[in-house]
C-alpha cells in the first residue's frame, strides 16, 4: 500500500476514534439549564514540548515514602483565568503556541435520577479532557462548544479535572497554518457542570416559518428516543400552549399560528418567552420571529427590501489584548457597531462566544456567522473536511434558535478548484442538514477588472451554490484603481443580491496629511479611500450591503512595520485604544443615509 494511501486511512480512523470520544450532541440553550460555574483560577502548567501526557500529569500522583518523586505539581505554579485566552495573561505567554495544562477541583451535588455533563463554550484549539485521572474526552476546533457525560465519572466531593489544551498551529486544521489574527490559546469561554433528569430535552428549533408572518414551526427532540411522552412548548404572550406525545425518536413537530406576533426586527428587535417542558424537564429562553429570504436581487427582510449596513469584528478587545468571553465585553463591541448606524455583524472569522451572539439579537442586530475556513485550508484532506463539518454543525446547533442569524457563511478567500467546491459544498450540505431556512454566503475574493468591457466581473462558479454573493474587495488598498471611482462599473454575481463583505486599509490614529498616498498610513489617506469606495458602490446594480474591514484595529503576527503596525493590522475604523478614526464618520454618513 502507499504511503500516500496508508496516510489517508490513518486519517479517517483517527477521525472516527476523535468523533467518538465526543459524539454528544451539544445541548441546545446552555445557559437555561441548571448549571454550576467551573470558571475562576485554575492551576496551570506551561508544557512547551508537550511531555505532560506522556508522564501522566493528569494523574496528578504526590510522592509517597522517601524514594518518590515527579517533576510536576499543580500547585504553588502558575494561576490563569477561566475563560480567558492565555496569552494576555502574562508576558512570557504572549506569543505562546504549544500545550498548557489546566487543572482544578470541584465538588458536584450528584442526585439520583440526574445527569451531570461538563461544558466548554470553547477551548482554542485543541484539548483532552481527563477527569479523576481518566481521560474522557477531546475535541478539536478553537469557536464551538462540546460537552462531555461525567454522571459516572463524577464524585461528590474533590473531583480533580485536567485540560490538556494546544494551540499548535497544524496543515490539517482550520484555521491551518497563518491566519490574520492572533492565535489566541486556552480556555476562552466558560466551563460549566449541566445536571438534567435521565431523560430531558436535548434540543429544540422554533421560529418563524420561511414565508409566512404568522406561522411558527417547532421541533422539539429529547436525548433519548422515549416515545409517547408529553412535550409542551408555550409562548405565553401570544397565549400558545400545545402539549404533544413524542413519536418513537423521541421527537416532536408542530407549527402554530398567531396573528398577534409582532416579528422582530433590527428597529423593533422583540423578543418573545418560550418555555420547553417536558419528561421532568424544563427549559426556557427568549425567541424573535422574523421572515428572511432572497428574490432575484433583493433580500426580504418581514416581506420588505433590506440593505445590509455590515461590520465586522474579532472577538477580541483590543484595549485588553485578549480575547472577548463576557457579556460586558459583548456590549462594548456591538455598542460600538450600533453608534456607526449597522444592522448586520460580521462574526469575523468563527462563532463568536454566545453573550455576543445573544445581546446582538437583543440590540437589533442580524448576524453573519461562519467556520474558520480562511485561505490556505487543505481542501483534498478528507479528514479535515469532517473536522469542518463538525464545526458547521455545531455552529448550527447552538445558534439556530437565533433569529438574528441571517446568514451561515462557508468559506472566506478560497480559490476555485475541485476539491474547493466538492469541501464547501459538504458544509452547505451540514449547515442544511440541520437548517434550511439561513441564507448561505461566503466571501469570495476574485473580482478583476476587465480591460476590454471596462467593469470589474468574477469568474467563480461555486457562486450558483450561494444565496447571497459577498465579495471582499481592497479597492485604494492592495488593488490601484484601474479608472475613476465613478466609472468603476461592476457585473458581477448578476441575478443574486451581492454584499460587498470587506473593503478599507490601514490608518494609524492620530496620523494626518497626505490625502493621496497609500504609503502615509494616514487617517486622511483612508478617508480618501472610504470616500472613493463609496463612489464605486453607488455603481454596483446587485449591491444590497457593505462591510468595511474592520470595526476595531486587531493584533496580528502578518503585520510587521514597526511603527505603522506594530503587530496590528490598522484598517480598523477605531483604533486599537478606543478613538475614532475620520473614515469612521464617513461610514456612519453613509448607513445614516441608506433608509
Ligand atoms: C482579508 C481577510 C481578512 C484580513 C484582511 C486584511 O481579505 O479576509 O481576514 O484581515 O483581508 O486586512 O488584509
Amino acid at each position: 500500500m502507499k504511503l500516500h494511501t496508508l496516510t489517508t486511512i490513518a486519517l479517517i480512523l483517527s477521525c472516527l476514534f476523535f468523533s467518538d470520544l465526543s459524539a454528544q450532541q451539544t445541548l441546545v440553550n446552555i445557559y437555561g439549564r441548571k448549571m454550576q460555574s467551573l470558571n475562576g483560577k485554575w492551576d496551570a502548567i506551561i508544557d512547551l514540548y508537550a511531555q505532560g501526557r506522556g508522564n501522566k500529569i493528569y494523574l496528578n500522583k504526590k510522592p509517597e515514602g522517601k524514594t518518590d518523586f515527579y517533576e510536576y505539581s499543580f500547585e504553588n505554579g502558575l494561576r490563569l483565568n477561566v475563560p480567558s485566552d492565555w496569552n494576555s495573561q502574562a508576558p512570557e505567554l504572549k506569543y505562546y503556541e504549544g500545550t498548557i495544562w489546566y487543572a482544578r477541583r470541584f465538588d458536584a451535588a450528584k442526585e439520583t435520577g440526574k445527569r451531570l455533563f461538563l461544558y466548554f463554550g470553547a477551548v482554542s484549539y485543541r484539548c483532552r479532557i481527563y477527569l479523576n485521572g481518566q481521560e474522557i474526552g477531546q475535541h478539536e476546533g478553537g469557536f464551538t462548544p462540546f460537552q462531555i457525560e461525567v454522571t459516572k465519572d463524577v464524585k461528590e466531593k474533590d473531583n480533580f479535572l485536567a485540560v490538556e489544551v494546544s494551540n499548535t498551529r497544524t496543515t490539517d486544521a482550520i484555521p491551518a497554518m497563518s491566519f490574520d489574527w492572533w492565535n489566541y490559546g486556552g480556555i476562552t469561554r466558560d466551563v460549566l457542570l449541566v445536571s438534567t433528569p435521565n431523560v430531558f430535552i436535548e434540543d429544540y428549533f422554533i421560529q418563524l416559518d420561511k414565508y409566512k408572518a404568522d406561522k411558527i414551526d417547532a421541533r422539539v427532540k429529547l436525548s433519548e428516543k422515549t416515545a409517547n411522552a408529553a412535550v409542551t412548548i408555550e409562548i405565553p404572550e401570544l397565549k400558545i400552549r400545545q402539549t404533544l406525545k413524542t413519536d418513537q425518536n423521541g421527537e416532536v413537530k408542530t407549527s402554530f399560528i398567531s396573528r398577534k406576533l409582532e416579528r422582530w426586527s433590527p428597529q423593533s428587535p422583540k423578543l418573545y418567552k418560550v418555555i420547553v417542558s417536558g419528561v421532568n424537564d424544563k427549559v426556557e429562553e427568549t425567541i424573535g420571529f422574523r421572515n428572511l429570504w432572497v428574490k432575484g436581487e433583493d433580500i426580504y427582510l418581514n416581506d420588505k427590501p433590506v440593505f445590509m449596513k455590515a461590520i465586522s469584528f474579532h472577538e477580541e478587545i483590543p484595549q485588553r489584548k485578549g480575547r472577548a468571553f463576557s457579556e460586558a465585553d459583548a456590549y462594548m463591541l456591538l455598542s460600538e457597531a450600533k453608534a456607526l448606524g449597522c444592522n448586520l455583524i460580521r462574526l469575523a472569522h468563527y462563532p463568536q462566544n454566545e453573550y455576543t451572539v445573544r445581546l446582538a439579537e437583543k440590540m437589533g442586530f442580524l448576524l453573519w456567522e461562519e467556520i474558520p475556513v480562511w485561505q490556505g485550508i487543505d481542501f483534498k484532506n478528507e479528514a479535515t473536511r469532517e473536522k469542518a463539518g463538525k464545526m458547521a454543525r455545531e455552529m448550527v446547533i447552538r445558534d439556530k434558535n437565533r433569529c438574528s442569524l441571517a446568514f451561515w457563511g462557508v468559506a472566506n478567500e478560497t480559490q476555485p478548484s475541485e476539491a474547493r467546491d466538492a469541501f464547501l459544498k459538504y458544509l452547505i450540505a451540514n449547515c442544511k442538514s440541520i437548517d434550511t431556512t439561513r441564507l448561505i454566503t461566503a466571501a469570495c475574493d476574485l473580482v478583476r477588472f476587465d480591460r476590454e468591457r471596462q467593469v470589474f466581473t468574477m469568474n467563480d462558479p461555486f457562486i450558483k451554490e450561494l444565496d447571497v454573493v459577498a465579495v471582499n474587495k481592497y479597492m485604494g488598498w492592495y488593488h490601484q484603481w484601474p479608472l475613476a471611482p465613478d466609472k468603476a462599473k461592476w457585473d458581477v454575481a448578476r441575478g443574486k443580491p451581492l454584499i460587498i463583505s470587506e473593503f478599507g486599509g490601514e490608518a494609524l490614529y492620530g496620523k494626518t496629511g497626505d490625502a493621496d498616498v497609500v504609503s502615509s498610513w494616514s487617517e486622511d489617506y483612508q478617508a480618501t479611500l472610504y470616500r472613493d469606495n463609496l463612489e464605486m458602490f453607488k455603481h454596483i446594480p446587485n449591491l444590497r450591503g457593505t462591510a468595511p474591514w474592520i470595526l476595531f484595529d486587531f493584533r496580528s503576527p502578518f503585520r510587521l512595520h514597526p511603527t505603522n503596525q506594530d503587530g496590528w493590522n490598522r484598517k480598523g475604523l477605531v483604533s486599537d485604544q478606543g478613538q475614532r478614526k475620520k473614515a469612521w464618520y464617513l461610514m456612519k454618513e453613509y448607513y445614516d443615509s441608506i433608509k
